[in-house]
């Protein structure tokens, strides 16, 4: 990456420094591997240069933190099982202000940023859109100076490593801590002993106090690690703290002096298998004791933290929720709900009331899936075994509520099991956080509403005020300057750099979309992009792809909602009108897909074995390999993201409308100038109203319609095939033994899903993504048309900067203080 295009022209001094930066790095990597610098590999270098970093963090970290904390300010608690949080050098050194001086520094001596930032690992300690959403937001919470705290774990092994072998999906274990370590502190001064099993006894005092015994229980330990989130020119510096579970030391010496050698290992194991490996599931909980036991860890872990340093700091727990405000990603950290109670009465002798109302005062819960199979619910023997005192507290929050619901509606029994929180032997996570929490937000406009008149209707209709929505966003930080620096400078050097902290200004953009010469720069972005993205591929998958083609894109998790197989089906019917001259002058295409699957969900690997099926044919037949290839990018993480999207030009969003809860890969690919081919579906709907659906190509039916179709029963997908002779021939490969596996196998069973239930309208909407795709196709053949419209994507994406949703959040939800104020506050 050449100087002149990350940003900011070089300036006075920025040589000097980078000599200065030189030398640190020189004598780091002498301290560090006692090795003179050219003897040093990437690896090494790279460590170096980390390490050289992390110590321009330092000082504004510690200057930050402990001034935050004196000042009292009101900070928010970011509970969050996933952080999928990329790798962190780029962004950190373009946030610090100081990629052009290490690149300098770096070029002297004799390596290229590039090479070195691609030894960083990935840390991939998420699933998709949930914890890259949690990332993007400790971003935007640093930037804006906003007190906050990030807690979650530190998974051994992150989400898997994909590979494809003829075809199918393989998972490989993904230990990212190997080389990421750079940028982790462990605190081994702040571990907190996390209870699980046992027994617990409760005595009344003769003075009328609770006291609760634990007995028999599991200890294990939680060990954070923390790390710091640099805001883009902020003086503030962010926390993400991660938990460890390591064993506790009594327990080897207790069994080893007892001669019992194995249950010790054994314990040490189950000890440290809860922070071992994150689940990669994120539709079809499975309600797995290791997966309990990892959030209750987290939860029990990070609120033991949040009282004690509030008792240390302000004395009054009573105070709680003025000083520290919770927000709770999904229903996976709910058990901290019931953990602060239990905190509060049986270790700070609150009454029963006094702590429900605490606890009501401090939590918040997002929700992100209106899938009904995603909602979670534990059965109840298991969270009674597992954790004792936290079930007697939930079983106690369900009596009450029932009492409550008797009284207000007599008789109204329905009512009562649609709100209750222990129902048919399994505890509602979603109810429980519904319940306990101030607000309940959804992640967009449609969503806030979806849950108000759907999944929580009943709740909604006693709390209307509880209840909206805040769509969400992406961090222009990452998302523009670390992964698209061409398009960032092409915009600096246009309208100035105001955009990296005030999402307002890129829409000084919009005139440009006029502007010939602007939008043939834009377009030289996008083509060396493509450039970019084909080498890339190249070079780490070995897979080539033709630059100059026309790139279509679908890049998300792999699920029947999203409708990858409707998008399979459509490049079936186009091969097919290749073939058969139907099709005559189409622009060259790439129909490029990236998703992984869960590993147990057989009919999404099923169909990333189904497009890699096609790639063959397509591949193998004459009449249609130079017109289109199909390309599967293996292993889709936040760096794959970082390529594909700048090189994007058409960006597939086509889930079944009303299942989408917002989504943010198509912010990031609006912001990166594609267009959208997209349902009326999540977010999709409000870039619709800032750029213009005549600047989208929207499709396909309504959620209304969709609505409709699931109460009476009126849809028959196998009439809407045989109505439709393109669609039916289309069809026919999954069955006919046309599409080349090397086992032979065919695709049955998603013929079968399609053609006797289509659960998600894919056929459906078959015919009206056909007519939309064409379009697409007609607008980018002339140019000129397609460079304004896209230019006129990215200059009103603005609005989807996670800035604006953080913003949203404290107004609506939080109530905090920037830091700047806070620290004025202090001086005063
Ligand atoms: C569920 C589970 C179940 C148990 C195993 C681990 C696990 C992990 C995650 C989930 C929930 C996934 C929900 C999710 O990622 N939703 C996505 O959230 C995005 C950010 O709000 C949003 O843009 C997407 O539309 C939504 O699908």
């Amino acid at each position: 990456m050449s100087d002149d295009i990350r940003n900011n022209p070089p300036e006075a001094g920025l040589a000097e420094r980078a000599a200065e930066t030189r030398s640190r790095i020189e004598e780091k990597v002498r301290k560090q591997f006692a090795i003179p610098i050219d003897e040093a590999t990437p690896e090494q270098v790279y460590e170096a240069v980390g390490l050289c970093v992390r110590d321009d963090i330092m000082d504004s970290w510690i200057t930050w933190r402990t001034s935050t904390q004196r000042s009292g300010a009101k900070c928010v608690i970011y509970l969050s099982a996933e952080f999928l949080i990329g790798r962190l050098l780029t962004n950190n050194l373009i946030n610090l202000g100081k990629y052009e001086c290490y690149e300098m520094a770096l070029r002297e001596l004799g390596y290229d940023m590039a090479t070195i930032e691609e030894v960083e690992s990935d840390p991939a300690l998420g699933n998709g859109g949930l914890g890259r959403l949690a990332a993007c937001f400790m971003d935007s919470l640093a930037t804006l100076g906003l007190p906050s705290m990030g807690y979650g774990i530190r998974y051994e092994y992150g989400f898997f490593r994909q590979e494809i072998r003829d075809g199918r999906q393989v998972e490989i274990p993904d230990n990212w801590a190997f080389g990421g370590a750079v940028w982790e502190t462990a605190r081994t001064d702040r571990t907190y002993e996390v209870r699980f099993g046992g027994t617990v006894e409760e005595n009344w005092n003769s003075d009328g106090n609770l006291r609760v015994e634990y007995r028999d229980y599991q200890s294990v330990i939680a060990k954070p690690y923390d790390m710091p989130v640099v805001g883009y020119r902020s003086p503030y510096t962010g926390t993400l703290r991660l938990w460890s579970a390591v064993a506790p030391k009594q327990l080897d010496l207790v069994q080893f002096n007892r001669g019992d050698y194995e249950s010790a290992s054994a314990d040490r194991e189950l000890a440290e298998s809860i922070s071992k490996v994150l689940y990669p599931e994120d539709s079809h909980p499975r309600g797995k004791e290791l997966r309990l036991r990892q959030q209750y860890f987290l939860v029990s872990a990070t609120m033991q933290q949040i009282v004690d340093s509030h008792r240390r700091r302000n004395g009054d727990l009573r105070k709680l929720p003025d000083a520290v405000v919770v927000q709770i990603n999904d229903t996976h950290p709910t058990l901290a709900i019931p953990e602060l109670i239990r905190i509060l009465i049986d270790n700070e002798g609150f009454s029963w009331e006094e702590a429900v109302e605490i606890a009501e005062r401090t939590f918040n819960y997002t929700n992100h899936t209106l899938l009904p199979e995603a909602l979670e619910c534990w059965p109840a023997p298991l969270m009674r075994s597992l954790l004792p005192r936290i079930y007697r507290i939930i079983e106690t929050i369900d009596a009450r509520l029932r009492d409550r619901i008797w009284q207000t509606n007599p008789g109204d029994a329905d009512l009562i099991s649609r709100l209750a929180i222990i129902h048919d032997g399994k505890v509602r996570m979603a109810n429980l956080c519904v319940l306990m929490s101030t607000k309940v937000n959804g992640v967009s406009q449609l969503h806030g509403k979806l849950l108000k008149t759907r999944l929580f209707r009943d709740f909604y209709v006693t709390q209307p005020e509880k209840f909206l929505g805040i769509t969400n966003g992406i961090t222009q930080r990452r998302w523009l300057a670390v992964a698209n620096p061409r398009l960032n400078s092409l915009i600096n050097d246009t309208i100035g750099e105001g955009f990296m902290r005030d999402w307002t200004k890129l829409e000084e953009l919009v005139p440009y979309a006029e502007d010939a010469s602007f939008r043939q720069k834009f377009d030289e972005v996008k083509r060396e992009n493509k450039r970019d993205f084909a080498t890339w591929l190249e070079r780490t998958h070995g897979i080539s792809i033709d630059p100059e083609s026309f790139m279509d894109v679908q890049a998300k998790r792999l699920h029947e909602y999203k409708r990858q197989l409707l998008k399979a089906v459509h490049i079936l019917s186009i091969y097919d009108g290749l073939v058969s001259g139907r099709i005559t002058d189409m622009p060259k295409v790439s129909f490029v897909f990236a998703a992984k699957a869960a590993p147990g969900y057989v009919r999404a690997k099923d169909t990333i074995r189904l497009i890699n099926a096609i790639s063959r044919l397509v591949a193998g037949n004459e009449r249609t390999r130079d017109a289109m290839s199909v390309v599967f990018v293996p292993n889709y993480d936040v760096s794959t993201a970082q390529v594909l999207m700048p090189a994007t030009d058409l960006s597939e969003q086509i889930s079944t409308a009303g299942f989408e809860a917002s989504g943010t890969g198509n912010m990031k690919f609006m912001l990166n100038g594609a267009l959208t081919i997209g349902t009326m579906d999540g977010a999709n709907i409000e870039m619709a109203e800032e750029v213009g659906e005549e600047n989208m190509f929207i499709f396909g039916a309504r959620v209304e319609e969709i609505d409709r179709m699931k109460a009476d029963h009126s849809y028959r997908p196998r009439e809407v095939a045989q109505a439709d002779g393109r669609l039916q021939k289309a069809l026919e490969h999954l069955v006919d033994g046309s599409l080349p596996t090397s086992d032979n196998s065919r695709f049955e069973d998603l013929y079968h899903s399609l053609m006797d239930s289509d659960p998600y309208f894919a056929l459906y909407d078959f015919d009206a993504y056909d007519k939309a795709f064409w379009e697409a196709l007609r607008v980018y053949g002339d140019r000129d048309e397609w460079l304004r419209r896209a230019v006129l994507n990215t200059a009103r994406s603005g609005y989807f900067s996670s800035d604006r949703t953080i913003n949203e959040y404290n107004e609506a939800v939080w109530h905090l203080t920037p830091i700047d104020d806070a620290a004025r506050f202090d001086e005063a």
